[in-house]
């Protein structure tokens, strides 16, 4: 008997039918933008607590920001994107600092 499994893959009858075919997520970078007044301690508790950067990869980003303009936080689709910038500008006014975070499409 034959052990040749016939069956069709779950890739396979996914892509056999247009209307069922799975796209790539757009994705977006979260932006922290340099300001004179945030204190640099702020910033790196903002990226690692909305970010889960470790304290060292939090401080290059945050002298990334203060020294170019601006720097990456992370990537994530729309939503979470979208998510993080609401929450870090509302933490960032809460604690009555200027900071600005943002987001655009990557690539
Ligand atoms: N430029 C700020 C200062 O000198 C520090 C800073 C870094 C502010 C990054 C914002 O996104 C920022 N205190």
């Amino acid at each position: 008997m034959s052990e040749r499994n016939t069956d069709l893959a779950h890739e396979d009858v996914v892509e056999s039918k247009p209307e069922l075919q799975v796209r790539e997520p757009k994705l977006y970078q979260v932006l922290l933008n340099n300001d004179d007044y945030t204190p640099m301690d702020f910033v790196i508790d903002v990226l690692q607590r909305f970010f889960a950067h470790s304290p060292e990869r939090a401080t290059q980003i945050m002298l990334e920001v203060h020294n170019e303009g601006r720097g990456i936080c992370g990537v994530y689709t729309r939503d979470v994107a979208e998510t993080k910038v609401v929450q870090v500008n509302q933490y960032s006014r809460e604690n009555e600092h200027p900071l600005l975070c943002s987001m655009e499409k990557a690539q």
